[in-house]
Parts: C-alpha cells; sequence; structure tokens
C-alpha cells in the first residue's frame, strides 16, 4: 500500500517545517501522517475510485495535504518536499530518532558540519566537534554519543506492532494456498516478543517446491536469499526477511517446539531429554532408535514429562519447572494466562490530539463499542504538556460534563450498555507533585500520571519523583511506568523494586501500554510486580479508533510476564472498577 510510503513523507515534511520554525504546519503534517498511517483503505484504490474528493475523506487531510497526496499519487514525487531535501539533504528521519536530537538541532549541524548521518554524526561527536555548536554543550554531545550507541543495539530488530499485522497477511495469503495443509507462525513472533529480529513460518505439504515458489514470489519481496527444496528464505520491502520450512507431518510438533524456541528454553529441555535417556531435536523425541513423539507438540511436552504451555512463556524463566510441577498435579504449576478476549475497555485514549480536530469522544465510544468493550475511558493531556494542547482544570471540568452528556445520550435509548469514563493523563512534574489541582482531579473517574518531561534525572531523584505521584489520592494508574521508547529512548533511571513496593502499598495501578514503541511495563517487569501482588491495566494510548487493536501487543507482553485475569484490573466490569478507584 502507498499508504505508509506517503505517511512517512508527511513526518517528514512535519520535521522540515519545525527545522525553518514552522507554527502548527508541523502537527498538521504529523497528524495526517498518522492518520494516512493507520487508515484502513488503500490510498490508491480511494483516489481511483472517488478522486481528489476522496483524499479529504482522511480526517486531518484538508486541501493542501490532499493536493501534495494527489500529486504522489500521479508522479510519485511531492515537488514540496524534494526542495526541503534540496536544500537540507541529511537523512532527517534517521538522525531525529537520536534521543535529544530535534529538527531544529539537525538543521545546525548539517548547516555547521555538513553532517548527514548516524555516522557523520556519530564522529563528530567522538571527536568533541558537537560541544562547540550553539546550543549544543558537553552533555548534549554525550548524550548524543549514548543515543547513538542504544540505537545500534537494537539495529536490524522490528517492532511486534510494525511486524504482526504483515505476518498475518502473509500467513492468510499462504493459507488460502491448496498445497498448504497446515501452517504456524514460530520463532519470536510465536512468542510475542516486544521485537522481532525475523519471521518464522512452517508448513506441511505434499508440494514443498510449489509452496517455495509461491513464498518467493510474495507481494513485497526484495530478495530471496536462498530458495530449497523444502526451505526459503528472503528479505521484504519493509527490511526484514522471512524463513519457511515445509515439514513432515510426523514431525511437525516437534519442529513448532524447536523452531518457536526460545533459544535457551529449547537448550534447557534438551537437557531434561538428555536426563531421561532421550533425544530430542526438530525431527521428534527418540528413544534409541525409537520416535516416541514428534506429530503433535503438546505429546512433544508430554513424554518429558511437562504441560504444553503458551509460547508466550517459553523464556527459560521459570516456566519449564512450574510445567513440570503442573504435569504431576502439585500446586504452583503454570499461570493461568490472560486471554486475548479478557479486556473489557480500555482508559487510556486521548481524543484531542494535538487539538486539531481529534476524534470526537462519542465517534471513539461507538468505535470501542463496536470493538467489544463495555467502557471506554477518555484520559486527555494536561495543561503543562504544551506541546499535546494538554487541557487545564476548567478545560477537564468541561471535559466532565461533555462526558456525562454522552452518557446521557448513549443511555438514553436503553439500547446499550456501554460507559464512557472521564479521566486524564496529568503531568508527574519534576518534585513529583501532579499539575492539576486535587479538587479537579477528584471530580473525574480515574487520573492516570505520567512522566512527560524531565526524563534525566539521577535514579533516587526519578524514584522518588514516581514515589510521591503514587502518594498522591487521586492518582490511580501510572502510565508508561519506565517510559523506554523502544530502539530510540532508554527506560528512566528509576529502581524498579521501590515502585512496585509503593505501587502495593498506595494501591497504585501501573499501566502496560500496548503502543507499539512503548510496551511499557515491559514482560519481565510485569512479572515481578505480579510477584509483588501489584495490580496493572493493560491500555493502548490510542489517539484514533484505528489504533484500538494495539491491545494486542499490550495483552501479549502481561502473557509474556505471567499475568492472570485477576492481575490486570481492565477485565472488571465498569463497577467494580469504579469502586477501586473510589476506594
Ligand atoms: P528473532 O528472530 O531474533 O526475533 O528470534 P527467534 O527466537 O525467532 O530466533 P531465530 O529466528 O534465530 O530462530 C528461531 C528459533 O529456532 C529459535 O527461537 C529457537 C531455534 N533455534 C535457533 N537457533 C538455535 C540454537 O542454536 N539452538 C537451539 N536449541 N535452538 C535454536
Ligand atoms: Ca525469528
Ligand atoms: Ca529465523
Amino acid at each position: 500500500m502507498k499508504n505508509q510510503e506517503i505517511a512517512k513523507i508527511l513526518y517528514e515534511i512535519a520535521e522540515y517545517l519545525e527545522m525553518e520554525g514552522v507554527a502548527f504546519k508541523p502537527q498538521a503534517y504529523r497528524k495526517a501522517g498518522l492518520e494516512l498511517d493507520t487508515f484502513d483503505r488503500d490510498i490508491e484504490d480511494l483516489y481511483r475510485e472517488e478522486g481528489f474528493k476522496g483524499l479529504k475523506k482522511i480526517p486531518g487531510v484538508g486541501e493542501s495535504i490532499a493536493q501534495k497526496i494527489e500529486e504522489y499519487l500521479k508522479t510519485g514525487k511531492i515537488k514540496y518536499y524534494e526542495d526541503f531535501k534540496k536544500k537540507i539533504p541529511a537523512d532527517v528521519e534517521i538522525l531525529t530518532t537520536v534521543e535529544g536530537v530535534g529538527p531544529r538541532k539537525v538543521k545546525i549541524i548539517f548547516e555547521e558540519l555538513g553532517i548527514k548521518n548516524l555516522d557523520e554524526l556519530e564522529e563528530a561527536a567522538k571527536e568533541g566537534k558537537i560541544r562547540k555548536l550553539p546550543g549544543f554543550g558537553e552533555k548534549t554531545e554525550k548524550n548524543i554519543l549514548e543515543g547513538i550507541a542504544f540505537l545500534k543495539r537494537d539495529k536490524g530488530r522490528f517492532l511486534l506492532g510494525e511486524i504482526l499485522p504483515i505476518a498475518k497477511e502473509v500467513f492468510a495469503k499462504l493459507e488460502k494456498s491448496k498445497e498448504v495443509e497446515e501452517l504456524s507462525m514460530a520463532g519470536s513472533v510465536r512468542r510475542m516478543k516486544d521485537t522481532i529480529g525475523d519471521l518464522d513460518f512452517l508448513a506441511i505439504s505434499e508440494n514443498p517446491e510449489k509452496v517455495m515458489d509461491i513464498f518467493v514470489s510474495l507481494p513485497g519481496v526484495v530478495r530471496v536469499w536462498g530458495k530449497g527444496a523444502t526451505k526459503s528464505s528472503i528479505r521484504m520491502s519493509q527490511g526484514f526477511d522471512m524463513d519457511i520450512r515445509v515439514i513432515p507431518k510426523k514431525s511437525y510438533g516437534s519442529a513448532l517446539q524447536y523452531f518457536t524456541g526460545s533459544k535457551d528454553h529449547n537448550i534447557h529441555l534438551r537437557k531434561i531429554a538428555i536426563e531421561k535417556g532421550l533425544k530430542l531435536n526438530e525431527y521428534g523425541v527418540f528413544k534409541g532408535q525409537k520416535m516416541v513423539a514428534g506429530e503433535d507438540e503438546e505429546e512433544v511436552y508430554k513424554v518429558l514429562g511437562l504441560s504444553w504451555m503458551a509460547p508466550e512463556l517459553r523464556e527459560n524463566t521459570g516456566e519449564i519447572e512450574a510445567a513440570i510441577r503442573e504435569a504431576q498435579g502439585k500446586s504452583n504449576g503454570l499461570p493461568k494466562l490472560i486471554d486475548y478476549k479478557d479486556i473489557k475497555g480500555d482508559l487510556h485514549y486521548h481524543s484531542r490530539w494535538q487539538e486539531i480536530d481529534g476524534t470526537p469522544i462519542e465517534e471513539a465510544a461507538l468505535a470501542a463499542r463496536d470493538f467489544g468493550y463495555e467502557y471506554i475511558g477518555i484520559s486527555e493531556h494536561t495543561k503543562t504538556l504544551k506541546i499535546e494542547h494538554g487541557l487545564d482544570e476548567k478545560q477537564l471540568l468541561h471535559h466532565i460534563s461533555e462526558i456525562e452528556k454522552i452518557n446521557f445520550r448513549l443511555s438514553s435509548g436503553g439500547q446499550l450498555k456501554f460507559r464512557v469514563l472521564s479521566g486524564c493523563e496529568a503531568n508527574i512534574m519534576q518534585d513529583g507533585s501532579i499539575d492539576i489541582d486535587d479538587k479537579v482531579l477528584a471530580r473525574l473517574d480515574y487520573v492516570i500520571a505520567g512522566v512527560h518531561s524531565q526524563f534525566k534525572m539521577p535514579m533516587e531523584k526519578m524514584t522518588e519523583r514516581i514515589i510521591k505521584a503514587m502518594g498522591n489520592p487521586h492518582v490511580d494508574i501510572i502510565s508508561h511506568p519506565t517510559g523506554r521508547l523502544i530502539k530510540k529512548r532508554e527506560e528512566y533511571q528509576i529502581d524498579v523494586e521501590k515502585i512496585l513496593e509503593a505501587a502495593r502499598e498506595t494501591k497504585t495501578v501501573l499501566e502496560i501500554n500496548s503502543y507499539p514503541e512503548r510496551l511499557d511495563l515491559k514482560d519481565v517487569y510485569i512479572k515481578r510486580a505480579k510477584e509483588e501482588g501489584v495490580k496493572m491495566i493493560i491500555n493502548t494510548d490510542s489517539h484514533n479508533p484505528s489504533q484500538l487493536h494495539y491491545i494486542e501487543y499490550g495483552i501479549s507482553q502481561a502473557r509474556r510476564g505471567w499475568a492472570e485475569k485477576e492481575d490486570i484490573i481492565n477485565c472488571w466490569p465498569v463497577e467494580k472498577l469504579l469502586k477501586f478507584f473510589n476506594e
């Protein structure tokens, strides 16, 4: 689809405009980019069927942006963008991913030092040239070097949220083929890891060669690394690789087990097999020459003395021991993981994103209802977050009364049991105070608080800051508690153990934010929170209805963190939730 191609250009135009110090326009381009990125119709189809007028149906797309989209669809180029690129031919998209480097800094480093890409930036920083630039200094230079090192560490990995939709599309295409008898995802994507190196598929087929033909000619394939009789490997246009293997039916279960991994899980499992005098590999479980399991994954685990466990658990963090206890009928076996269908509502939804139209609350509510929810909570940013046009006290009171009216309308026909809750995502200030008056916080159904500024504080200070916010009796939830942005920004320095202890004492809920680049809390912290009896909530942080489905990524991380239904408060009905917030 051209949607993502054009969205990327719109984002880049926003960066260029910001470089020039233009007001408002950058937000408009960014908003249009986001909408297009998540728009559910192919833009080429839309344009073919409805012409220029159709383009303006995309939220956030007005006359001038529609013209640029049309130009791209007709000529493959946007002159406005090309002119910017000629003036500053730096890789703005990559350079601005470095923590602390915004568009304006890109402009300075290009104009002063001619820096166009990451390698050049790194070299200049190492040579001490960055600190001498106006507005930079030694600390910025150090941060840039740290930022680049961080980016390099995750290079070549992809966000689960970027890759899973593509994996599902590929899966559906392959599955449709009559040559494919059985198909599974394997590897890290089956384990729903937060980042993915490459995609692995396994299949059963009478005609492996035909499956190979189909695989290497999938749309979006840009390179074939290898094409064998039963095994192929390709590169997709988005930059990641996919492997497929066709497996004989009698070995399908053991291959699925082996190629799902993780590697550490497999190594531990193989050790158990050896101790039992068995041999375990991708072809089966063997006693001498005799195959004792292989076709069925559950059987493979069973003959080794384990119960089957969800792929999300397979990281060798205690799941093997738990599966043995489970098989022996002992207590303390495998967790009864929260199910993908257990969530009843989402409490982190921004309806007035950057104040440029946004999605009206009622529309968001109806979308959430269609999504299968019983409630949605609208949690706008608050006043000190200027860039997001956060609400002040007066606007929050208006927000509450607007939601009351909507609830009244939604229930007046008596036709639906759906509830909109009024919330906010307030800012935790540097000293741990909340940027909204307590009296107004008390009027909301619930309060989320999060850190949105001054990320670089010493560990002790940052920990104190968040713990103080949890001590505010109106604060119910801490959003994205560690602040990481995968591949972009390190967590803040915090003492997670102390935060968990304070959360338990103050009965503050920690968020599992499902936004693809956040997934925060991450799996290992979720597991610790559960062990400490801390309640959590899985939210999406959606900015429009098409992001509600991000919830799947948050649920998968909760499952990777061994979370059960009772650990997650938005598995509860609304009455129980409100009672909990009121206590
Ligand atoms: P990724 O692709 O980096 O996100 O992670 P995975 O887990 O998908 O790893 P990948 O694609 O290299 O291999 C798929 C699975 O194959 C992996 O999860 C476990 C298995 N596997 C790969 N290499 C080894 C190995 O050296 N030993 C064992 N026991 N299993 C392996
Ligand atoms: Ca893989
Ligand atoms: Ca692989």
